[in-house]
C-alpha cells in the first residue's frame, strides 16, 4: 500500500550534511490565556524562563535573541458570539502576536513563541505567511484543533486555530469582531497533524473530506517516527521547497511527561519520541516558525509542574540540537597524563 519513497530520504540526508544554525533564534512570550478557560498557562514564558532556556539555548552555541514578553489588554465590552466569550480580546492580542512574529522573522531570525494556549497560532502562522507566503505546517498535538466557531462544543479558540487559517473552510467559518485583520493563508493540504488522538466529530468530518495529513497515535506505533515523518515531509514539502512552521503543543506528550496542561489525552508520545520527532524535523533545515504551547504552570503538583516545564524545554533543546551537536569549545584539548 504504501510507496516507498527514498527521495526524502536522499533530501534529508542532503540536509544533514549541510545543516547549520547560522540563522539566530528570536525567543519572545506570548502569554495569552483567553482561548480555553484556564488561565494559568499565561505563566508559561516566565516558567521556561526560570528554567534558563535561553542562556541554554546560547549555550549550545545559538545566538539567541530575547524579545521579551507581549502585554495583552482586554478590549472593553466584548460581547460573546458563538460561544466565544471574547472573541475581540482575542483579536487583538493575536494581531499583536502576528506582528511580533513578522517583525521577528525579517530580522532573519528563527522565530519560538512560547505560549500561551494554542489559540495563539492564529497568529503565529499568520505572521509567519506574511514574510513565508508558502508555508508548510506540521502540528503536533493529541488534537487537531480545527473546529470552526459553529461546530466546536466549548467555544474555546484554543480548538480552532486551523479553521481560521485555511482557504478551504472560509464558506464555514463565520467572521468574528475583532479578527478583520486576518487573512486565510494556508491551505488544508500544507498541514500535517503528529500524535492526535482526541478528534471531535467535526473535525473527523474535516481531516476525511479534505484529505488532510495526519497520523495517529496509532499510526506511530505501526510505522514508526522516522517513517511518519518521511511521510509527511513527502505529503506536505515533498522538495522541500517550503518552510516549516512546527506548532508544538505540549499534550501531544503522554500526561506521565506532561501533566500540567489544560487538555491532557491519555496514550500520547514519550519525551524521547517526541523530542527524536522535533530532531528529525530540524535536520530539514526549513522550519523558521516553532510554538511551544499549552505548559499551565498551575495545574497539578509542584513536582508534576516541573515534570512539564522541564519536557518543554528538553523539546527545544532537542530541536535546536543538544545531543546532535558536539558542545565542545573550539580551543579543547584533550588532556596527556
Ligand atoms: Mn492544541
Amino acid at each position: 500500500m504504501f510507496l516507498f519513497n527514498s527521495r526524502n530520504i536522499r533530501f534529508i540526508n542532503i540536509c544533514r550534511r549541510y545543516y547549520s544554525t547560522n540563522r539566530p533564534i528570536g525567543v519572545f512570550g506570548a502569554p495569552f490565556n483567553k482561548g480555553q478557560p484556564r488561565p494559568g498557562v499565561k505563566y508559561a514564558p516566565e516558567a521556561l524562563r526560570n528554567v534558563n532556556l535561553i542562556k541554554n539555548l546560547s549555550l549550545m552555541g545559538h545566538e539567541v535573541i530575547d524579545h521579551g514578553d507581549l502585554k495583552f489588554e482586554a478590549v472593553p465590552n466584548d460581547t460573546a458570539i458563538y460561544n466565544i466569550q471574547t472573541p475581540r480580546t482575542i483579536g487583538k492580542a493575536a494581531k499583536q502576536i502576528s506582528d511580533k512574529v513578522e517583525e521577528i522573522l525579517r530580522c532573519g531570525q528563527t522565530v519560538v513563541t512560547l505560549g500561551g494556549d494554542h489559540s495563539m497560532s492564529v497568529a503565529t502562522i499568520h505572521g509567519h505567511a506574511k514574510v513565508e507566503n508558502d508555508l508548510a505546517i506540521i502540528w503536533i498535538d493529541a488534537h487537531p484543533d480545527i473546529n470552526t466557531p459553529l461546530t466546536s462544543a466549548s467555544g474555546n479558540i484554543h480548538g480552532m486555530p486551523l479553521s481560521f487559517l485555511t482557504k478551504e473552510l472560509q464558506p464555514y467559518v463565520p467572521k468574528l469582531p475583532g479578527f478583520e485583520w486576518l487573512k486565510p493563508c494556508i491551505s488544508v493540504k500544507d498541514i500535517a497533524f503528529i500524535g492526535v488522538r482526541d478528534i471531535d466529530k467535526a473535525e473527523r468530518y474535516i481531516i476525511d473530506k479534505y484529505n488532510i495529513t495526519t497520523f495517529t497515535m496509532r499510526d506511530i506505533d505501526k510505522l514508526g517516527m522516522e517513517c511518519v515523518l518521511e511521510r509527511t515531509i513527502e505529503a506536505i514539502n515533498p522538495t522541500l521547497n517550503k518552510k516549516i512552521h512546527m506548532s508544538f503543543d505540549i499534550d501531544s506528550l503522554d500526561p506521565a511527561f506532561a501533566p500540567s496542561t489544560g487538555t491532557p489525552v491519555p496514550y500520547g508520545l514519550s519525551l524521547r519520541e517526541g523530542m527524536f520527532l522535533v530532531e528529525e524535523i530540524a535536520l530539514t533545515n526549513k522550519v523558521t516558525g516553532i510554538d511551544l504551547v499549552e505548559i499551565n504552570p498551575d495545574l497539578g503538583s509542584q513536582r508534576d509542574q516541573f515534570t512539564t516545564i522541564s519536557a518543554a524545554a528538553e523539546v527545544l533543546y532537542a530541536f535546536f540540537g543538544k545531543r546532535t551537536k558536539t558542545q565542545l569549545p573550539s580551543d579543547y584539548v584533550l588532556p596527556k597524563p
